[in-house]
C-alpha cells in the first residue's frame, strides 16, 4: 500500500538527546541508543471508520518518538500496517450493507489525509493484512510443524506454552489476562483449547466470509497477532526499537505478537521497548468506534478547525496519561496557536537557543510534551513583554516547533 506524503523536518543546529521512555516491559524507563537507524513498528488502524482523537494521539507519540531520533541526526526505518480484513471491520460491511474492500479503501485514504494534515510523518512500509497473507503463511506453518500450534476444527491456535517469555510483556495476572482476551477479539472459554489464553493464527473459511489459499493450512484468513508479526519481521526483524500502539494493545495483541515472534525466531526481545500511549475519552468513557463515541480530526477538518491547532491539542497531554477530549482542550490549543504564529511572525526576539535545548531535553524526558509547551508558551511570553534583538529568533522558534512538535506555525 502506498503511505502518504512526508512533511518536511528541518534540521536543528547542534544535536538532540537519546531518548528515555517508559517501556511497558520491564514497568520502567529505558534509554533508547538505536543504531544509525532506528527501527520502529507501529500498530495501524481497523479502517472501518474514520480516524478519531483516539487514534491521533497515539499516532501523535510515536511521530514524536521518530522527531527525537531524527534530532538525534538518526534516519528512521517505520513500518506501520493497516488491518484490512478483520471481524470488526467486516461486522460493518454488512451492518451498512457494502462491500468490506470499498469501506477500508475509503477509511484508509480518509486515515492518509488526516495523518497527512496534522504532519504525522509517514511509515516507508505501510502494509495491508491481506497484502500481507503470502508472508504470514509460511509462518503458521512453521509453528504448526514445530508443535508451537494445533489445529482445532480446522482453525489453528497459537500454544503459548510455547514460549517461554511469554506474558512478559504486559506482565498480566492470567484472570486478568483472560477477561482482556474475551474482550478484545481471543476466545478463552471455546472447549478444546489447550490453554485458554491460545489465540489463532489462522482461521478456517467461514461461509459468507472472505477467505484466502492458505495452502497446508487450508483457505482461511490470518489471526491478528501474526499479521503485525509477518510485517514486522520481514520489513524490521527481530530487535527492533519500539513496538507502539495504544494501551487497548498490551494485552493480547503485544504480548502475543512478541510471543509469537519470539517462538518463530528463537530470540528475544522482539523489541527493546514496548511504548504504549494512554486512552483519550469522550464524555467520560473510552473514544471507540465500537461504542460511537467519537469526535473525528476529518470533521474538525471540515470545520475549518486548523490541523496545527489539532495537534497542539494532542501535546497537551502526556501520552501515557488518559486523558478526555473536550472543546475546551481544542479552544486552549486554538488560542495558544494564534499566540505562537504573532510571537514568531516579528522580525526578531529573545534568543531561541536556550529553548530549543529545553524542547530536545523536555522530549527525550519521556515525551514530556506540556513541558515542551511551556517552554515555548515562556519565549512567546516575553517575545510580547519584552521583545528582543536576535533576528534568527523567530525563525529558530519555527523551525524547532516543526521539526520536534510537528507543528507548523
Ligand atoms: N489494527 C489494530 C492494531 S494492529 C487496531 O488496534 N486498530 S484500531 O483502529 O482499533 O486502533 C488504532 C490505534 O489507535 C491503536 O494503537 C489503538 O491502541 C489506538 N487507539 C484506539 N482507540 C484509542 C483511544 N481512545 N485513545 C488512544 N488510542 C486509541
Ligand atoms: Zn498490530
Amino acid at each position: 500500500m502506498h503511505a502518504w506524503p512526508a512533511s518536511e523536518v528541518p534540521a536543528l543546529p547542534g544535536k538532540g538527546r537519546d531518548l528515555r521512555i517508559h517501556d511497558t516491559a520491564t514497568g520502567g524507563r529505558v534509554t533508547l541508543a538505536p543504531g544509525p537507524v532506528a527501527r520502529i513498528y507501529v500498530c495501524g488502524i481497523t479502517p472501518y471508520d474514520a480516524t478519531h482523537m483516539g487514534h491521533a494521539a497515539t499516532y501523535n507519540a510515536f511521530d514524536l518518538v521518530q522527531r527525537v531520533w531524527l534530532d538525534t541526526k538518526r534516519q528512521v526505518h517505520y513500518v506501520q500496517n493497516v488491518t484490512d480484513v478483520d471481524d470488526p471491520l467486516l461486522e460493518r460491511a454488512i451492518r451498512d450493507g457494502i462491500d468490506w474492500v470499498g469501506l477500508a479503501e475509503r477509511e484508509t485514504a480518509l486515515f492518509r489525509e488526516d495523518m497527512t494534515a496534522l504532519r504525522m510523518l509517514p511509515p516507508q512500509h505501510y502494509i495491508g493484512a491481506v497484502e500481507a497473507i503470502p508472508g504470514i503463511i509460511p509462518l503458521v506453518e512453521q509453528l504448526r510443524d514445530s508443535g508451537a500450534a494445533y489445529e482445532l476444527e480446522g482453525d489453528i491456535y497459537f500454544s503459548v506454552e510455547a514460549d517461554p517469555h511469554f506474558g512478559q510483556v504486559s506482565n498480566y495476572d492470567t484472570q486478568l489476562m483472560r477477561h482482556l482476551s474475551a474482550e478484545r477479539g481471543g476466545d478463552p472459554d471455546r472447549p478444546g483449547k489447550k490453554n485458554p489464553l491460545d489465540p489463532m493464527l489462522w482461521m478456517a473459511a467461514r461461509e459468507g466470509e472472505p477467505s484466502w489459499d492458505g495452502g497446508s493450512l487450508g483457505p482461511g484468513r490470518p489471526g491478528w497477532h501474526i499479521e503485525c508479526v509477518a510485517i514486522a519481521l520481514d520489513h524490521l526483524g527481530m530487535g527492533f526499537d519500539v513496538q507502539g500502539g495504544g494501551s487497548d494493545l498490551i494485552f493480547p495483541h503485544h504480548e502475543m505478537g512478541a510471543s509469537h515472534a519470539q517462538t518463530l525466531t528463537g530470540e528475544f526481545p522482539m523489541a527493546k521497548a514496548y511504548v504504549h500511549a494512554g486512552m483519550v475519552a469522550l464524555h467520560g468513557e473510552k473514544m471507540s468506534k465500537s461504542k460511537g463515541n467519537l469526535v473525528f480530526v476529518s470533521r474538525l477538518r471540515r470545520d475549518g478547525v486548523d490541523p496545527a491547532a489539532i495537534r497542539l491539542a494532542l501535546l497537551s497531554h502526556r501520552y501515557r496519561d488518559d486523558w478526555e477530549w473536550t472543546d475546551q482542550v481544542l479552544e486552549t490549543a486554538v488560542e495558544r496557536l494564534g499566540r505562537w504564529r504573532a510571537a514568531v511572525s516579528r522580525p526578531d526576539g529573545p534568543s531561541a537557543d536556550a529553548l530549543v535545548e529545553e524542547l530536545r531535553e523536555a522530549l527525550s524526558d519521556d515525551l514530556d510534551t506540556p513541558t515542551a509547551l511551556a517552554a515555548v508558551d515562556r519565549w512567546a511570553e516575553l517575545q510580547t513583554a519584552e521583545g528582543g534583538t536576535d533576528e534568527s529568533a523567530p525563525g529558530l522558534v519555527s523551525r524547532a516547533v516543526d521539526a520536534l512538535l510537528g507543528v507548523a506555525l
